[in-house]
């Protein structure tokens, strides 16, 4: 299963390209028109009596353009509004007939067309990219047997254990009712209240306040069903499945002081980010993982696989990965495409089924519900990015925009008239049939006791994590909670961290100046209905699992050189040598190299020869790179250390912890922007001459995080108390 085959060739054209290919509208070299057709005479001026007089009624051509531009919008996802959406392919490296019949998952040879969208969850269609957020991976695999929507996010949990609860959580993470702020943000009372709340949360608490919330590209993040699934093979057996995505460059992020920067200076740049990187052929790739559990093993680990606040750890079931997805071509389209694309969990295909996972259950509700507001009625399904490419025939007919011509007289079955047609598929010819599991029981609202241990996996997450991580996360939560008003809220919130480790409880409280309390109230049981008896759903003892998971640390995650974005900081007078070596160097490894200077525009060299600085200190920053170098060149220098931008701009890349390199007499500006440095440099921070290889080769640990415990004091780990 592990076998690859040759690299997917990069420029496919492929069956969903035709498809949409119909629909586009292309005006270089033509006409402008009214909506009908009719050729336009003058588009600036409104038909009037007289060139000073009222504007006429019958003017057919403003009409019509004020109108449509009237109802240009329609409403924003309720959540996950702000995204950012590629085409791509996915191919099965080998069958796995054993385990599905899904065509995609067992034609090796076969190219499935992808669309997929990325996305943050709270923040408006305008908001900032860089928010402390889950984000959201969704996947429209458009298979020769129907459409497949793999819905997930870039974290493998989720907040609730049931449905019933997620319009609460979602008003109380969105802008507070009362005065719409604050946008984009966890770090508020609403959100805050009802965690504290919500026991259950606590292992995505552990993730959402970790960096995996401030990813540093959307392609640089792990994606997850969340889920558990079932896979069904041709003679109609089940399997268990999880389903991950695995990029191919690793899972890094940015500093949270970086992130908060950036949303001011670019807050488009993840979304920038993907563009670019598929615009320049750096196709961004994942490989699909799966986790395969036999049925027979369903209740052997010490979790419910039906709870989407576990993980079932990759040392326990280990992730195949067998097959890839690479991102290739960027929508024509935003509007058409990226906002009008309508993912459903329950888009499923033969040979995937559902679990009786209760989030995921009243998912298979409310994905097709929010699309006829979202999209205006029914036939949503028939906009070009909707369509399936697997042929459509059914009875459903008419209703708002609806685009299909049926033909004939029938629209009913039974029917004799239409010779039964369209017909029913049985199993052997295709027919997806629901897997037959035995379900036995009373009616009752509940939640099964083995969904009540809420902290071991939030402990496993925390004890994988590294120092530096840790330490990360224990700061993300100083902020949000200090941005908490209300103290009850922020002790609520220590009780409940101290379930989870007591020196984590214990590092936010001194942030906070309070104590943790000695005895955690009982959190606030809010799985209880009002009537159940006393101590019916008495939480299991907490079973704490010390055991580490090394998957889950990004200390652990691959990284190169690729596709990193140096700024190399220049002046009037600088080594254009230098430059140029480091261009080399870089760029043979895939590294992008930027020139930036302290105005946009031609810029001398020490020999007078003119080069082409795209950006300024004044237009950029260094969060918007991933490492800095300072080329030599005394004049150059010189001219840099009059800018205070550009002395912020290497003190940031210093405080953000990232490759730095300092050529010659750049010393000088090091010397300005970081002081506490000495000249040997430190870790990441390479000072000489002729360092270009050993620089560009220092890209590939992403930050030296280590670099922080010169910044403030750090978490200490401390047997847990
Ligand atoms: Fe969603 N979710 N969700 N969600 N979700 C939506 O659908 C919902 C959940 C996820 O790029 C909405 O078209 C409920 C988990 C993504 O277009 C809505 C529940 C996971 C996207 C909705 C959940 C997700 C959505 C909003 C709890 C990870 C963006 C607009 C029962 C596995 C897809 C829309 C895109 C979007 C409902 C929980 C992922 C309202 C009721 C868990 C990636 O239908």
């Amino acid at each position: 299963m592990a076998k690859k085959p040759s690299p997917i060739k990069k420029d496919v054209s492929n069956d969903k390209i035709q498809a949409l290919e119909a629909f586009k509208e292309d005006s270089s070299e033509q006409f402008l028109t009214t909506n009908n057709g009719v050729r336009i005479n003058d588009n600036h001026n409104s038909l009037k009596v007289s060139d000073r007089g009222p504007t006429l009624l019958e003017d057919f051509v403003l009409r019509e353009k004020i109108t449509h531009f009237d109802h240009e919008r329609i409403p924003e996802r309720v959540v996950h509004a702000r995204g950012a959406g590629a085409h791509g392919i996915f191919q099965v490296y080998e069958s796995l007939e054993k385990f599905t019949c899904a065509g995609f998952l067992t034609d090796p040879k076969r190219e499935t067309p992808v669309f997929v969208r990325f996305s943050t969850v709270a923040g408006s269609r305008g908001s900032t990219d860089l928010a402390r957020d889950v984000r959201g991976f969704a996947v429209k695999f458009y298979t020769e047997e129907g459409i497949f929507d793999l819905v997930g996010n870039n974290i493998p949990v989720f907040f609730i254990q049931d449905a019933m609860k997620f319009p609460d959580l979602v008003h109380a993470v969105k802008p507070e009712p009362h005065n719409e702020i604050p946008q984009a943000a966890s770090a508020h009372n609403t959100f805050w209240d009802f965690i504290s709340c919500t026991p259950e949360s606590m292992h995505m608490i552990m993730w959402v306040m970790s960096d995996r919330a401030i990813p540093r590209s959307y392609r640089m993040m792990e994606g997850f069903g969340v889920h558990t699934f079932r896979l069904i093979n041709a003679e109609g057996q089940s399997h268990f499945v999880k389903f991950h995505w695995k990029p191919l460059l690793g899972v890094h992020s940015v500093a949270w002081d970086e992130a908060q920067i950036i949303s001011g200076r670019d807050p488009d740049f993840h979304r920038r980010d993907l563009w670019m990187a598929i615009e320049n052929g750096d196709y961004p790739e994942w490989e699909l993982g799966l986790q395969i559990i036999p049925e027979a093993d369903e209740h052997k680990f010490d979790f419910d696989l039906l709870d989407p606040t576990k993980i079932v750890p990759e040392e326990m079931v280990p992730v195949q990965r067998v097959g890839r997805l690479t991102l290739n071509r960027n929508p024509d389209n935003f509007f058409a495409e990226t906002e009008q694309v309508a993912f459903h969990v329950g888009h499923i295909v033969r040979g995937i089924d559902f679990s009786n996972d209760p989030l995921l259950q009243g998912r298979l509700f409310s994905y097709l519900d929010t699309q006829l507001t979202r999209l205006g009625g029914p036939n949503f399904m028939e906009i070009p990015i909707n369509r399936p490419l697997a042929p459509v025939h059914n009875n459903q007919r008419d209703g708002f925009m609806r685009q299909t011509i049926n033909k004939g007289r029938t629209a009913h079955d039974p029917n004799r008239i239409g010779g039964g047609c369209p017909f029913q598929a049985g199993w052997k010819q295709g027919g997806f049939v629901s897997y037959t599991q035995a379900v036995e029981g009373s009616k009752i609202r509940a939640r099964s006791a083995s969904f009540s241990d809420h902290f071991s996996q939030a402990a496993l997450f925390f004890n994988s994590l590294s120092l530096p991580e840790k330490n990360h996360l224990i700061d993300a939560l100083r902020f949000e909670l200090g941005k908490v008003e209300i103290e009850e809220v922020r002790v609520r919130m220590l009780s409940l961290l101290a379930q989870v480790d007591g020196g984590l409880a214990a590092s936010v409280a001194e942030a906070l100046t309070l104590d943790v309390p000695d005895q955690p109230p009982r959190p606030l049981n809010l799985n209880v209905g009002a009537d159940a008896e006393e101590g019916a759903s008495e939480p299991q003892p907490i079973a704490f699992d010390p055991t580490k998971s090394p998957a889950l640390s990004q200390a652990n995650q691959p990284c190169s050189p690729e596709t990193r974005r140096i700024a190399v900081l220049v002046a009037d007078g600088f080594d254009a040598s230098d430059v140029a070596g480091l261009r080399k160097v870089a760029e043979g490894e895939g590294a992008m190299v930027d020139l930036v200077s302290t105005r946009v525009g031609q810029i001398k060299d020490s020999s007078g020869r003119l080069h082409l600085a795209s950006f300024s200190v004044y237009t950029v920053d260094s969060v918007l790179f991933d490492a800095v170098y300072v080329a030599d060149g005394g004049k150059s220098v010189e001219n840099l250390t009059l800018h205070i931008n550009a002395v912020r701009f290497l003190q940031n890349a210093y405080v953000h912890c990232k490759s730095i390199g300092i050529s010659g007499s750049a010393v000088q500006l090091l010397k300005l922007a970081c002081p506490r440095v000495n000249d040997g440099g430190e870790a990441g921070v390479l000072v000489g001459l002729k360092l270009t290889a050993e620089f560009v080769g220092s890209l590939a640990q992403h930050r030296y995080w280590e670099r922080e415990n010169t910044l403030k004091p750090g978490f200490e780990e401390k047997p847990d108390v």
